[in-house]
C-alpha cells in the first residue's frame, strides 16, 4: 500500500508518518512546506505547497499514492482570528486544489482522508450535549468555518464525483512535539522552564472556563490508519475521546506533575473574541466502523509532553 502524507512536516505529521511505516508497513511519501524540517524517518519527502495545484497535481502523477492523508493546513483557531484570510487561503482553497489534482487526473481514485476538526460544530444551539456527526454545525471562529466549508466541499465531491473521500472532525489532539501554541503544549513548556530554574513561577493562561475532549495524538493517527482501512466513503467521523475536560482542570493536572509550586497569571492578549464553551465528540460511529478504542491516558500524555519539553530544554 502506497500512503502519501500532505502537510506531514506539521505534529500529526511525524506520528502518522512512523504509524503508516513502522506499524502498517505502508510505503510513505511525505510533503512539506520547504522550510520545514519533518522528522519521517523511513519516508520519502518532498516540497509540496498546496497553494500550488499544478505541483500538487504532478507529485500525484509522479507517486499515485493509494491513500492520501490531507492534513496541511492553518491549524490554529487563534492565528485564525489574527488572519483569516491566510486561514481561508490555505484550508479551503488549499484543500480544493488537491481535491481537483486529484480530479483531475484520469483513471485515478485513491482514498483521501481529509481532517477537519470539532470546531465544526461550534455552540449548538439547544443543549446536545455530545456531538454527533449529525449535530447541526455553527461554527464560531475563522478557523472553524474554513473547516466546515472542507467537510462540506468533500461531502459533495464524494457524491458528485464519486470520490473515496472521507471526512474527519478531529477533537483536540495533544502529545510530544506539538508547537506551544496549542493549550497542553503551551502549559507543559511553561511548567518545565519553571522546574528548570529558567522562568519566574508564574504561568500565564487564557481562558480556563472552556471544556475540550482531548485524545493523544498516537491515538488520533491509529484512527486515520483504521479509516483508511475500514471507513465508508462520503461519510464524516468524529474523531476525538467521547470525554470532556476543563481547561482549568488540566492545568491542575500539569502543575500537579511537574511538582513545583506555580502562580496562575490571566493573560487578557490569550482570550479568543469568541469561545465555544464546550466541545465533546460522540465516538459511536468511529468505534462501531473501525473497532477504534483510545489507549493512552491523558495523565500520560501529559507526562510524556512535560518530558518532552524537558528534553528540549536540556539540548
Ligand atoms: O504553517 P506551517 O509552516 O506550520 O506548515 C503547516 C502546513 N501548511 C501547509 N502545507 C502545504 N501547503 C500550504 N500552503 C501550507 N500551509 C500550512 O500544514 C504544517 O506543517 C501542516 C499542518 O500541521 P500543524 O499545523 O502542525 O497541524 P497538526 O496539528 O499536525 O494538524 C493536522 C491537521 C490539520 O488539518 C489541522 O487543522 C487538523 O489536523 O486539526
Ligand atoms: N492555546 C492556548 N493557550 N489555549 C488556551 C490558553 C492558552 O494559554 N488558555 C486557555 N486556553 C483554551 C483555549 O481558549 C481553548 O478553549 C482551549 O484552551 C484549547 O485551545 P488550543 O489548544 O489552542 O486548541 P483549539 O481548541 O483552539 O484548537 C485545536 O483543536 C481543534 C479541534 O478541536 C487545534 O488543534 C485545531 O487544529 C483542532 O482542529
Amino acid at each position: 500500500m502506497k500512503a502519501m502524507i500532505i502537510g506531514g512536516g506539521g505534529f500529526v505529521g511525524s506520528h502518522l508518518a512512523h504509524h503508516l511505516v513502522q506499524n502498517l508497513g505502508y510505503v510513505t511519501t511525505v510533503t512539506k512546506l520547504p522550510h520545514e524540517s519533518a522528522s519521517t524517518i523511513g519516508c520519502e519527502v518532498y516540497p509540496l505547497d498546496i497553494l500550488d495545484r499544478d505541483a500538487v497535481q504532478a507529485l500525484l502523477i509522479r507517486i499515485r499514492p493509494d491513500v492520501i492523508f490531507h492534513l496541511a493546513a492553518q491549524s490554529s483557531v487563534a492565528q485564525s482570528w489574527k488572519a483569516p484570510q491566510q486561514t481561508v487561503a490555505v484550508n479551503i482553497c488549499g484543500s480544493l486544489n488537491v481535491l481537483d489534482a486529484i480530479r483531475g487526473i484520469e483513471g485515478y481514485t485513491p482514498r483521501v482522508i481529509l481532517i477537519g476538526s470539532g470546531e465544526e460544530y461550534g455552540t449548538p444551539t439547544q443543549e446536545t450535549g455530545m456531538l454527533t456527526e449529525t449535530t447541526p454545525i455553527h461554527p464560531k471562529n475563522p478557523y472553524a468555518i474554513t473547516k466546515a466549508a472542507q467537510n462540506q466541499f468533500g461531502t459533495l465531491y464524494a457524491d458528485a464525483y464519486g470520490m473515496d473521500l472521507i471526512m474527519v472532525r478531529a477533537f483536540n489532539h495533544v502529545g510530544p512535539g506539538q508547537s506551544p501554541q496549542f493549550v497542553v503544549s503551551d502549559f507543559c513548556k511553561q511548567a518545565s522552564e519553571i522546574a528548570a530554574g529558567i522562568r519566574s513561577p508564574e504561568i500565564h493562561v487564557g481562558n480556563l472556563s472552556a471544556a475540550r475532549d482531548f485524545t493523544d495524538v498516537r491515538d488520533v493517527v491509529r484512527a486515520y490508519g483504521l479509516l483508511a482501512q475500514k471507513g465508508r466513503a462520503g461519510e464524516t467521523y468524529n474523531v476525538g475521546s467521547g470525554r470532556a475536560v476543563v481547561i482549568r482542570d488540566l492545568l491542575d493536572r500539569i502543575i500537579r506533575q511537574s511538582g513545583v509550586r506555580i502562580r496562575v497569571i490571566p493573560d487578557p492578549e490569550r482570550l479568543r473574541p469568541v469561545e465555544v464553551p464546550r466541545i465533546c465528540a460522540d465516538i459511536t460511529k468511529l468505534k462501531s466502523d473501525t473497532g477504534w478504542m483510545p489507549e493512552i491516558t491523558l495523565e500520560q500524555t501529559i507526562a510524556d509532553t512535560l518530558a518532552f519539553w524537558h528534553s528540549q530544554i536540556d539540548r
